[in-house]
């Protein structure tokens, strides 16, 4: 190696590194503490619990309750979260996900913005059950959160060309190669507890990680894959990112980028959103290979002093793109070469029907910020058993938090659309643009970081939303919206045309100037602005987009143009309030 990992200044390790250090390779008092009647976990093994892919939360709008002698103020249930390469499921694995959610979940599921599902509402003593279920349809949790690669992504469209399946195979082989090759998940989790082999104590010396090592990553790691013209993964904002290079309908090999990464602590100056660094070209044979010489350097330099600087893309920030490629070939073993000029030209979000070149159809269900829910008006998860129960289709799902339907004959395309309705839910076109391209984290009541809500009032932003934007002729524009109840950016908003952030109570910190692409980071319009205000505070920009816009500039390309201090001039113009916008 031509320089050493950066362990010899020793600075002082993290509290979560001498967790796993100590670990066992993840086994930690997990089982003693599910063996226990107490209804959550304790510190030192929350942090273990997370590479299962389960986190402890509580309903936070029930904190401070009256409780049962004995039983802890909170009320305790878990998050689990599966990893889904790609975003490729059956209709089988996509039923016994709703099975679960409704028998032992809170009877809801998300649809993630990593193509992942979560299930909320678990209770400790039915998270094994939970973990089997789910094993039982041959997928795992292992991985789907901790410091390792997590769900590696890549386009899910079911298109029958010589594309799409290669990012798609690439995107399990890499999830394969660098899954944690621990046997603590299947010991604590699958296993019969009660079976009397014992084989917990292990840890040994033959028992080991040969891409992590026992203490793995210094931080969560994330993989996605995209296409040069369909940027539907978001790949800029990824740890490591393969932006496939196409000639004559075939992956010729990949753009590889990296030091990606979005959340941030805004009282921290050392934290900031960025966008991936271009690094260097691989052929397919390469990519899995590279993909670990990635994760090695970033297991042996990455800084693992302090969770918030831990991330790759503070390593790429620090040491330079040039410093970390030269690096990654020393644990390749070879050089690389450059990127060629091929970058993301577009982003499909693959909503709607469109045809796979089979013969066959897939159709693009936009899923209202991936939360799947039955109620009197909508019953998402009755359209969904229905649908899996009578077509059998493929089922994928998008960086969007939505779903795709897949090899639909065209015979069942208008009974697809008959059992969407008739749950009284929308079909895409009936959707408006607006709306369809906009992402929402989960946050309140589950989510233990959230600052505001997210997900439960972004619907009716849109609604106002909608009203301002088709007042002015701007209702079939492409722009996207993306909201997050704090500053961690679980749902992307510092690239998006505009990003909506939680910052404190009921307020949030307005983004502009991002782009669909993916490719841009917005900067800060307007900050603590209440919910209330979010319309009427971007109302002079959609005036002025609608006025003042260049050519076919986006409404994010517009705010770029203009700058922050060209926008606040157009923001002291009198404008309308919300309530007024609302009512038309
Ligand atoms: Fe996230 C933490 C939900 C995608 C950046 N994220 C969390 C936790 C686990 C809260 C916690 O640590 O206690 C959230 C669980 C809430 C709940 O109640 O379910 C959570 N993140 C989500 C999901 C479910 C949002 C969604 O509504 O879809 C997404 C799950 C994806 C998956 O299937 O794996 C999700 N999170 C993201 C993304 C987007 C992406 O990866 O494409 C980001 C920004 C990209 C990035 O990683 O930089 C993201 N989540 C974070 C961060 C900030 C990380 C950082 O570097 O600072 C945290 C907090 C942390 O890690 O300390 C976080
Ligand atoms: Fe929770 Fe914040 Fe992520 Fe939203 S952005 S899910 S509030 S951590």
């Amino acid at each position: 190696m031509s320089s050493e990992p950066n362990n010899d200044s020793e600075p002082k390790l993290s509290a979560v590194e001498l967790i796993k250090d100590s670990s066992r390779y993840l086994r930690g008092s997990i089982l003693e503490e599910l063996r226990s009647d107490s209804d959550h976990f304790s510190k030192d093994d929350l942090q273990l619990l997370k590479f299962h892919g389960s986190y402890q939360q509580d309903d936070r709008e029930a904190r401070g309750g009256a409780t049962a002698s004995g039983k802890s103020e909170k009320q305790y249930s878990f998050m689990v979260r599966s990893r889904i390469p790609a975003g490729i499921m059956t209709a089988e694995q996509l039923l016994a996900h709703l099975d679960i959610c409704d028998s032992i979940g809170n009877s809801t599921l998300k649809v993630t913005t990593r193509q992942g599902l979560q299930l909320h509402g678990i209770l400790k003593s039915n998270l094994r059950e939970c973990m089997q279920r789910i094993d039982r349809v041959l997928m795992t949790t292992l991985a789907a959160c901790g410091d390792v690669n997590r769900n590696t992504m890549a386009c899910p469209a079911p298109y029958h060309d010589k594309v799409r399946p290669a990012v798609q195979k690439l995107a399990f082989a890499i999830s394969d190669h660098l899954s944690p090759r621990t046997k603590a998940y299947y010991e604590l989790w699958l296993k019969d507890p009660d079976t009397g082999e014992e084989t917990l104590e292990g840890g040994s010396d033959e028992e080991f990680e040969p891409i992590y090592g026992k203490t793995y990553l210094p931080r969560k790691f994330k993989t996605a894959i995209a296409i040069s013209y369909d940027n539907c993964t978001d790949v800029y904002t990824n740890c490591l990112g393969f932006i496939a290079v196409v000639r004559d309908g075939e992956v010729i090999g990949y753009n590889v980028v990296v030091g990606g990464g979005l959340g941030i602590t805004p009282s921290a100056k050392k934290t900031f959103p960025r966008l991936a660094s271009r690094m260097a070209f691989v052929t397919p044979e390469q990519a899995v290979g590279v993909a670990e010489a990635v994760v090695k350097v970033q297991r042996d330099f990455g800084y693992r002093d302090d969770r918030k600087r831990a991330r790759l893309k503070y390593l790429v920030h620090d040491k330079g793109v040039e410093w970390f490629r030269h690096q990654v070939e020393e644990y390749y073993g070879t050089k690389l070469a450059d990127c060629t000029p091929d970058d993301v030209t577009e982003h499909n979000d693959h909503m709607g029907w469109d045809a796979q070149g089979d013969g066959r159809w897939f159709y693009g269900f936009n899923v209202e910020n991936g939360r799947l829910y039955d109620n009197q008006d909508r019953a998402w998860k009755m359209a969904l058993r229905e649908i899996c129960d009578e077509l059998n289709p493929e089922i994928r799902l998008t960086a969007h938090q939505s779903i795709l339907f897949c090899n639909i004959e065209e015979k069942d395309r208008s009974r697809l659309e008959a059992m969407i309705k008739r749950r009284g839910l929308p079909l895409v076109h009936e959707i408006s643009n607006v709306r369809r391209w906009s992402v929402a984290c989960v946050a309140l009541p589950t989510c233990g970081l959230a600052i505001t809500e997210s997900e439960r009032v972004l619907p009716s932003l849109m609604d106002t939303m909608e009203v301002a934007l088709a007042k002015l002729g701007l209702d079939k524009e492409l722009f996207t919206v993306r909201m997050t109840g704090c500053p961690n950016g679980c749902a992307r908003p510092y690239n998006a045309d505009i990003g909506l952030v939680g910052k404190a109570k009921g307020k949030y910190t307005v983004y502009v100037g991002g782009a669909r692409l993916g490719n841009r980071l917005a900067f800060i319009y307007k900050d603590m602005i209440p919910f209330e205000n979010i319309v009427e505070t971007l109302q002079p920009l959609f005036v002025a987009f609608k006025e003042g816009r260049q050519g076919t500039e986006s409404f994010g390309d517009f705010c770029t143009r203009l700058g922050v201090e060209g926008l606040n001039a157009l923001a002291t113009k009198e404008t309308p309030s919300q309530e007024s916008i609302a009512s038309g």
